[in-house]
This record gives structure tokens, C-alpha cells and sequence, in this order.
């Protein structure tokens, strides 16, 4: 293997002369970051903008080259590589990358304005009441919750209602044409179960979440508490928002994770130098060790990209805050 030196000479000259003295090829920088918004402060003329960019996304041909519209992709993906990117080291980054090629469609879409979030800690005391449910500026409501039949839950209200024609191709990695469903959890104070498990997303919750001082620690706190809460809290387990692979099916999927999201921002600014780049735990399907430098597939939707690449939202390829 002598010869290995040398050629990796060449490659280095070969690439030096590629990258050409023009500042145009530079990255620009971030210099001023898209502010993303929380929901329940943003105009009604935003909020109608945004869902009316989703409802496109569901008229537009699939980029993976399938026989479902634009919006299955992604509803496809995350649920085709739901076990490499759950409840692993890659679960924060990869729905980074996932959220910003969703923004990407919906601009696509004629969409201006940025990814929005749902911030359900401030809502957690009674989440039914949170403006997401709106059923005129909002995503609807709750579903019809008279049977407890699969596919009958459908929502009633709202832009995704049943009746406005809104259907959903895949349950899981499996071709169910359904309505949007949700099942909102009740609650049953006599069994300590709040409503929509909204205590296990409360502020004191999230304290405790932020008191972690590792990434993985943070990160799987994050993950399978508040997260999992709020997923099925929405959906319980016959409704999308549910614990599905197809959990994008429910449009308030990506208000929920640009939360996620965001809620992983704050924690890194609260330390910048020790945690923007502060990443560790375990990756599928081997549960090694991970780290910055392991790519996440993203079925065909973007290019595979190293977890590294996600780390900094301040970044030029990201540029946003919250
Ligand atoms: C973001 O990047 C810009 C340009 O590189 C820099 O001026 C700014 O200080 C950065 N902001 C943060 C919060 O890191
Ligand atoms: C709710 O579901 C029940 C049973 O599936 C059905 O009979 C009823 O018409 C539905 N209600 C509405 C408002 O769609
Ligand atoms: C509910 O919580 C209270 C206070 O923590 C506790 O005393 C009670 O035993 C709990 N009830 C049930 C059914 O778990
Ligand atoms: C991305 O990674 C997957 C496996 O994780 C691989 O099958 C696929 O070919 C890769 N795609 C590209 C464009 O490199
Ligand atoms: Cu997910």
C-alpha cells in the first residue's frame, strides 16, 4: 500500500485546485438568522399562509419518485427509517434535518415565512385549549371519538378536517387510506392521568429535562417524556399523532418538533462553547458508540449528511433561531 501516500497527495492538490480564489463559492455566513415563531403569536394572515402551503405539499408529486403525493414522502421516510432514528443518538439532528427539508417543500409550495412551533410546555396545564386546535385559525380539533374502531377517529373540524377531504395514504409503512385521526387523551384525575398527559410536558418537567448536562442525557429525557407525551396525548394509539412511524401524517407533527427542536436550541445556548457541538450516546443498528462524523440517511428526501452538519443552527446551511 506504498502508493497510498501519493495518491492521497494528488487528492489534496486535485481539491485545492478546485476550490477557486472567487469569494462567490465561500459559504455566506449567517448574518441574519429566520426567526422561527411560536405559533400562538403569530398573525392569522401567517397561520393561513402555512396551512395553506401544507395543503399543497398534498397536490404535489413525490420527490422519491413514488405513486403518493409530495406530502407522503415525508410521511414515508420517517416511517421506513423509523428505528435508525429513534431513540438513538441521531433523533435530535436527524428531525433537524427532516424539519428543514419540510420548510424547503413548503416554500417550494409559494410558502414565505419559516417553520413554526408548538409550545406545549406553556400550554401543558390544558392542551385541548391550545390555539393548534383552533378549528378556524388552527389545525382542528379532536376527533370524532364515538367508536373506537380504527380509522374512525377522524378529525372534525379545521382545515384537515374529514370533510374538507384531507386523506392519508400510509399507518405505519402499511397502504391504510384513512382520514386525519386524532384521540385526544381525556384524562382520568382518579388514576393521576392528566389531560393529554400534559404533566409529563409541565414546566417543572422541562426543568428537570434542562438540569441534564449531557447531550445524551438531555437528549433521551427530551425524547421519551415530553416528546412521547405529546405524541400520544394527540393520538393515543388509534390516532396519527399517536406512537406511529406515521406520525407526520398528523400536520401538527412538525409544530411539535420544531418545539423539539427548539427546546434542543435553547439548551445548547445555554452553554454555547461546551454544547453546540456536544453530541454522544448510541447509533442504530449496532448500538455503538456515535458521533459527529456518522451520516443520517434520509431515504432519498436530501442528501445523507453527518450529524456534524446539525449541530449548529447558526450555521450557514441552517441560519435560523428561535
Ligand atoms: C451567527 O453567525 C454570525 C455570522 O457568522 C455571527 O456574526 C453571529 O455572532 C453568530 N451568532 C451566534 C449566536 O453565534
Ligand atoms: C362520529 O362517529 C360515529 C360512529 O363512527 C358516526 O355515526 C357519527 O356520524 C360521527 N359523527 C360525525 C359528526 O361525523
Ligand atoms: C395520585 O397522586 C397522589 C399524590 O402524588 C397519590 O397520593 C395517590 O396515591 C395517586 N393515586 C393513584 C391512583 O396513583
Ligand atoms: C444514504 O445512506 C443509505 C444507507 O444508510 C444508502 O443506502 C444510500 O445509498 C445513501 N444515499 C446516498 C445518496 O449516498
Ligand atoms: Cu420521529
Amino acid at each position: 500500500m506504498k502508493f497510498l501516500p501519493s495518491l492521497l497527495a494528488l487528492g489534496a492538490m486535485f481539491d485545492a485546485s478546485l476550490a477557486a480564489p472567487s469569494s462567490s463559492l465561500e459559504p455566506r455566513a449567517c448574518t441574519t438568522p429566520k426567526v422561527r415563531k411560536n405559533w400562538a403569536s403569530a398573525t392569522t394572515a401567517e397561520k393561513s399562509a402555512y396551512i395553506n402551503a401544507v395543503k399543497c405539499l398534498t397536490t404535489k408529486p413525490s420527490k422519491l419518485g413514488k405513486s403518493h403525493k409530495l406530502y407522503d414522502d415525508f410521511v414515508w421516510v420517517h416511517a421506513t427509517l423509523f428505528q435508525q432514528i429513534h431513540n438513538v443518538a441521531a433523533f435530535l439532528p436527524w428531525h433537524r434535518y427532516f424539519l428543514t427539508l419540510y420548510e424547503t417543500s413548503l416554500r417550494q409550495c409559494g410558502y414565505t415565512g419559516n417553520m413554526m412551533y408548538w409550545d406545549w410546555v406553556a400550554d401543558s396545564a390544558k392542551p385541548s385549549k391550545a390555539k393548534v386546535f383552533d378549528p378556524t385559525t388552527g389545525f382542528g380539533g379532536n376527533g370524532n371519538t364515538t367508536s373506537t374502531v380504527w380509522g374512525t377517529n377522524c378529525v372534525l373540524t379545521g382545515p384537515f378536517s374529514k370533510s374538507s377531504g384531507f386523506t392519508l395514504r400510509y399507518w405505519n409503512d402499511e397502504v391504510r387510506p384513512h382520514c386525519l385521526l386524532r384521540v385526544f387523551e381525556p384524562g382520568y384525575p382518579e388514576y393521576n392521568i392528566t389531560e393529554m398527559y400534559g404533566d409529563n410536558y409541565s414546566p417543572s418537567v422541562m426543568a428537570q429535562v434542562n438540569a441534564e448536562t449531557t447531550f445524551d442525557g438531555f437528549s433521551n429525557y427530551l425524547e421519551n417524556v415530553p416528546h412521547a407525551a405529546v405524541h400520544s396525548g394527540v393520538g393515543n394509539l388509534n390516532g396519527d399523532m399517536g406512537p406511529q412511524s406515521s406520525s407526520p401524517n398528523d400536520p401538527l407533527f412538525f409544530l411539535h418538533h420544531t418545539q423539539v427542536d427548539r427546546l434542543w436550541y435553547l439548551w445548547q445556548r445555554a452553554n454555547p462553547g461546551a454544547r453546540t457541538f456536544a453530541y454522544g450516546g448510541y447509533k442504530w443498528p449496532d448500538y455503538t458508540p456515535a458521533g459527529l462524523d456518522d451520516l443520517m440517511p434520509m431515504g432519498g428526501l436530501g442528501a445523507n449528511v453527518t450529524v456534524r452538519t446539525m449541530m449548529d443552527v447558526n450555521a450557514s446551511n441552517l441560519c435560523y433561531k428561535y
